[in-house]
């Protein structure tokens, strides 16, 4: 069985997100969407959430579980019997650190990383900039899935 891993911070879960999760799943047996927790880092939601929100959006993608880790993501591998990563490109900026990112994770274990690229229509798209556009009352409908866009205007209202 070849089984990956999709890691992301996923605050929240975008459609370009969802995109590299739909098209990796089709290359693997199994993959395993894995919410990174970074105890220094607050999120807009936290890690519980993010994994709500996930299994929410990927319930009719039977090879697809959601689950988080800690600590290094060659770790999670090695213990979860994962062979590959799957991560998306968007542009040049994502290459250089992605691409780091791979060598190192090779060096450590060999574990492998597959690169998908982002779809056109989504290659502008981050968590980021989704909250923050969100934040000042911008429009990010079809950007990120329905049920997510519901818990973004409930959480940003009672952040505000
Ligand atoms: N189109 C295509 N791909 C996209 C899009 C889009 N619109 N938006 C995001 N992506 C891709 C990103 O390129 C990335 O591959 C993935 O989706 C997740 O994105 P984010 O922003 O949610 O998550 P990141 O990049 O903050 O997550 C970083 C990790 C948690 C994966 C990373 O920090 C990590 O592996 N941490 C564990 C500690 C570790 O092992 N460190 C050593 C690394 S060598």
């Amino acid at each position: 069985m070849h089984r990956a891993v999709c890691p992301g911070s996923f605050d929240p879960v975008t459609n370009g997100h969802l995109d590299i999760i739909v098209r990796g799943a089709r290359l693997f047996d199994d993959l395993t969407v894995a919410v990174g927790t970074n105890p220094h880092k607050a999120g807009l939601f936290t890690a519980t959430e993010r994994v709500e929100l996930l299994r929410e959006v990927t319930k009719d993608l039977p090879e697809v579980r959601v689950t988080t880790f800690n600590g290094l993501l060659v770790d999670f591998c090695r213990e979860q019997g994962i062979q590959a990563i799957v991560k998306g490109l968007r542009a040049v900026g994502d290459f250089d650190y992605e691409l780091q990112m791979a060598q190192m994770n090779l060096r450590l274990t060999g574990v492998e990383t597959v690169f998908v690229p982002t779809s056109p229509e989504y290659s502008f798209l981050s968590s980021s900039l989704v909250k923050e556009v969100a934040t000042y009352g911008g429009d990010v409908s079809g950007l990120v899935p329905d049920h997510v866009l519901r818990r973004l205007t409930e959480r940003l209202g009672e952040v505000r």
